[in-house]
Order: C-alpha cells, then structure tokens, then sequence
C-alpha cells in the first residue's frame, strides 16, 4: 500500500495506524507550503478533493477520508484490535469516536491554522477547549478510548491533540489528555511514524 501524507496532520493517524497494524506500506509526501507531492505532482492527481490522507490499494485503488482510510487499514488485520469487529455495537462506538474526532475536533482547529479572523479563533479555541474537556471527562482512567486496547481512533485524537499547543491552546488545562498523549507517544508505532515524518528527532542508536 501507498500512504500520501503531509507533516503531522491528519494523515499521521493513518501512518501510525499502518505501523500498528504491521501492514507493509510505501510513503509519498505532500508538502503543504509548494502545494506538491514529492513526485512534483499536484495532489489533486491523486485526490480530486485536494487532502491528504489518501491510501493506495494494492489493486491502485485509492481510498480517501481519514475515518475510512483508518477503518480499512484496521480491517486488513482484524487480529490487531485495531477496531472491533464490524457489525457490534463496539464497531458502532469506534466509529461514534471517528465521526466525532473529524468533524468536531479536526475540523474546529481550521481557523487557527488557516488566518482566521480574531473572532473565528477565539471561537475555535472555546469550542476546542469545551471538547477536549468533555473527552477528558469520558477518558477518566482510562488507558485508551475505547477501553484497554488502542484502536484507530486513539491514533486519530492524539494526531490532533498535537495540534493543541501549535493552536494556541494551554495544555495546562488538559492534564489528562496530556498525560495520554505522552503515553501514546512512547509507543514504537506512534514514536517511529513521528520520527519518520521528521515531527521528532531520531534517538541514536545505543
Ligand atoms: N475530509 C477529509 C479532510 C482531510 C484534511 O483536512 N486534510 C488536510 C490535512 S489535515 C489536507 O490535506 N490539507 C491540504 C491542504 O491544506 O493543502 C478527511 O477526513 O480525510
């Protein structure tokens, strides 16, 4: 498979989310200042829509939207936990957190990434902050969303919740989406995928 993806943005859940899974991908790289792949290409050659994340089946297919691209890759590895299995109620929760996570969180961050008036952002940043809060509330003690094993949708809220501080928001405020974004971010998935995206530095090989 072929992952088209931009530096930390949404498409980085997809990232994580095929390390996670073990699936063998290849990566091409949007850049989001020249508007170009690394191929020189537009991105519209590969996604009329104009966004990354976009998966590229074996088949040369390509698979769009985050919370699909996130289901499918889980599927292709039903053994991972990576969603549970289609059809339960559990199934239904996950893609309750999906649908929640792109359109009330991702998609509230656009104003504050994309020269929103002063007033857009001040809302944007109420309306972030009023959600994260109701997510900490449900994540409570919690080890991830979902219970006590990661799905799709934890790489999905982290990749935004790293958006948080960038945006303006004072993490003081979210002790416990702090401490869940820390640990997330010591698993080899997500600190391989943040590494190979250039969002950290590589640790030296001991
Ligand atoms: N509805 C799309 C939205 C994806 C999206 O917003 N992608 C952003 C990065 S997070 C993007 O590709 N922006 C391209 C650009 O601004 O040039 C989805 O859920 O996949």
């Amino acid at each position: 498979m072929k992952l088209y993806y931009a530096m930390g943005t949404c498409s980085l859940a997809a990232h994580i989310s095929l390390r996670e899974a073990g699936l063998p991908f290849t990566l091409v790289r949007y850049d989001m200042k020249t508007e170009l792949l690394e191929t020189g290409e537009s991105l519209t050659t590969v996604n009329e829509k104009g966004f990354v994340p976009v998966l590229e089946l074996p088949d040369g297919q390509r698979l769009t939207e985050v919370s699909a691209v996130l289901q499918y890759i889980a599927d292709q590895k039903p053994e991972s936990g990576l969603a549970p299995p289609n059809g339960t109620l559990e199934r239904y929760r996950l893609q309750e957190w999906l649908n929640f996570i792109a359109t009330e969180i991702h998609k509230a961050y656009w104003p504050l990434f994309h020269k929103g008036a002063e007033i857009e952002n001040q809302h944007a940043l109420e309306r972030l902050t009023r959600r994260y809060h109701w997510v900490e509330e449900k994540l409570g003690a919690r080890e991830f969303l979902l219970g006590d094993r990661f799905t799709v949708a934890d790489a999905y809220l982290l990749t935004t919740f790293n958006w948080a501080r960038l945006g303006g928001l004072d993490l003081a405020a979210f002790p416990v989406m702090t401490a869940y974004r820390n640990r997330l971010r010591e698993r080899p998935s997500v600190l391989a995928a943040m590494e190979t995206e250039g969002l950290v530095k590589k640790k030296p090989a001991a």
